[in-house]
């Protein structure tokens, strides 16, 4: 299943970037994926480390140095041009019944169906009584927390509540940067993620896990490590590409700016502004796609919380940005 390409590592700094920019949102349509889609989909999920502590890239063959050559391995704002902001200065929920506001929070296949193994179950504030969101000075925080006796029945007796946003309904781009900035939390058994699903009107034939850009996924108990990750159907059965980051500090002691290139050729990974992997685009990359944000607990990747892992656990983000090439970008971009 894992098809390690490129092992890179670099020094960090935190990124500390404008904020307020207007957005333009397009409109995904609604979808019902078959049960037995929804229950394959995302599962799986087995991974190795590369533990590395550079400031230089190392690569695993020359294909790859000549593949990661192509891009730039530092990103200029002054080469794009916002296509989607969100600063959560306030936090729209996707609301079914009126189909308006910016956030849903379900997944495509629904609340109720387990992926991973993992023991949360993402509320709804409207419907559970209880937020996993909170915002403070342009902050959206996503807690995960040990559930209620009051809710559990309400939460197939899930032992943890949590929260996820995607913006299924209401943006999706096709090509272009896609970023947020975010402080991922610390312990066992927590698993913070921002990714990217495509958005469509039906499920794909045959399809059974859809083609993913994982922009960044954080497991609690690795303090200074990361991972990107593609999930592509191109062969006709699940691949997974997966890179993996190790630096010399703490990815949980601040924020860092995680983004994804994604071009007709090729998918970039950059951490506060440079590259960290990069991968040629799968085939079945050819629908727009959406953000997700979430907070998992437990499963078959991070394993389940243990004695330390302290909640409520807060995954905190302050933008989440879309950009397109800027038509009138420079020559060097
Ligand atoms: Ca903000």
């Amino acid at each position: 299943m894992l098809n390690r390409l490129i092992k890179t590592g670099i020094a960090l700094s935190c990124a500390c970037l404008n904020r307020v920019y207007p957005g333009v949102q397009t409109v995904a349509p609604p979808l019902e994926p078959p049960p037995e889609h929804k229950r394959r989909y995302r599962a799986n999920r087995t991974r190795t480390r590369a533990l590395l502590v550079a400031t230089t890239f190392f690569f695993s063959a020359s294909t790859q140095q000549a593949a990661l050559a192509k891009t730039p391995n530092t990103l200029d704002d002054a080469c794009w041009q916002l296509s989607f902001t969100e600063d959560f200065e306030a936090l729209s929920l996707w609301n079914p019944e009126t189909r308006t506001g910016d956030w849903k929070t379900s997944y495509i296949w629904g609340s109720d169906i387990r992926i991973n193994n993992e023991l949360q179950y993402y509320i709804d504030p409207r419907i559970h009584g209880y937020s996993p969101f909170s915002l403070s000075e342009g902050i959206l925080t996503i807690s995960a927390r040990p559930t209620p006796p009051d809710i559990l029945a309400k939460v197939n007796n899930m032992p943890y509540i949590s929260g996820v946003l995607t913006t299924e309904e209401g943006f999706s781009q096709k090509y272009g940067r896609f970023e947020a900035l975010a402080k991922v939390p610390k312990g066992k058994g927590l698993w913070a993620a921002f990714w990217l699903l495509p958005s469509f009107d039906q499920w794909p034939d045959g399809v059974a896990v859809l083609p993913e850009i994982d922009v960044m996924e954080s497991l609690g108990n690795e303090f200074r490590t990361y991972h990107t990750t593609l999930h592509t159907n191109q062969s006709g059965k699940l691949t997974s590409h997966p890179y993996d980051h190790t630096f010399d500090v703490e990815l949980s002691a601040d924020f860092h700016l995680y983004s994804a290139v994604w071009t007709e050729k090729t998918v970039t990974w950059y951490l506060d502004g440079r590259k960290v992997a990069e991968h040629p685009t799968p085939s079945d990359f050819s629908r727009p796609k959406h953000f997700l944000l979430n907070l998992a607990v437990g499963g078959s990747w991070p394993g389940n919380p243990d004695v330390n892992t302290r909640f409520p656990a807060e995954y905190q983000i302050d933008y989440v940005k879309a950009w397109t090439p800027s038509p009138t970008a420079a020559s060097h971009c």
